[in-house]
């Protein structure tokens, strides 16, 4: 039984306890991905690497099984730009949902060409990720950003093209609100 008010009992109410797999991304993972390099290495070079955001995960072998993942964003920005998940496409044309349980935050989504749109992740809403679109979640709140995904055993994680390409869109604090700005370092439609 984890201890009372932990987050493990808090994972247990949302029926993920004992998680398979834990995650742990920080600022040193995620370096090339945020847009302002000056603000990741000032951070980085002064000894610091801040954890941006940790999924648990119960994970399935069976075709037509479901995986279910835990997501928590910390809050924090890198420069402007607010702390984000990697992102990815699935492998297979697999579809996802996303529920809000806590925090306030954003899923970018993006085709095979560029076309960028976001939805808002918030308690109890549900968000649907059509199968064939990159997805990255961003923390636009004060608090942690946490969510559970819902999504087929076998649709795989390709990381390796959002490493190549990059989001077209990303979200920075402009006048104190989340704003969707194009990115600089975006690469282009993918060949
Ligand atoms: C899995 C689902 C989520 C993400 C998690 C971390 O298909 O979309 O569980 O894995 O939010 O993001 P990422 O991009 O590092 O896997
Ligand atoms: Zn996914």
């Amino acid at each position: 039984m984890p201890a009372k008010g932990s987050f493990s009992a808090k994972l247990s109410k949302i029926g993920l306890f004992p998680h398979d797999v834990k995650v742990e991304r920080r600022l040193s993972d995620l370096r090339k991905y945020f847009y302002d390099k000056r603000a990741v290495e000032s951070i980085l070079s002064r000894g610091e690497d801040p954890l941006i955001y940790v999924v648990y995960e119960i994970g399935r072998e069976r075709e037509g099984e479901l995986n279910v993942g835990c997501t928590i964003i910390y809050p924090g920005k890198i420069g402007d730009e607010y702390y984000f998940t990697k992102g990815h496409f699935h492998v297979k044309e697999a579809g996802e949902v996303y529920l809000g349980i806590s925090g306030e935050g954003l899923i970018l989504m993006q085709d095979r060409y560029g076309g960028v749109f976001t939805e808002e992740i918030r308690p109890e809403t549900i968000v649907y990720v059509p199968p064939g679109l990159a997805h990255r979640s961003v923390n636009t709140g004060k608090n942690e950003l946490i969510f559970l995904a819902i999504y087929p055993s076998d649709a795989g994680h390709d990381y390796e093209t959002v490493d190549r390409i990059g989001f077209a869109k990303i979200v920075v604090e402009r006048d104190g609100k989340p704003t969707l700005i194009d990115n600089p370092n975006y690469r282009g439609e993918i060949k």
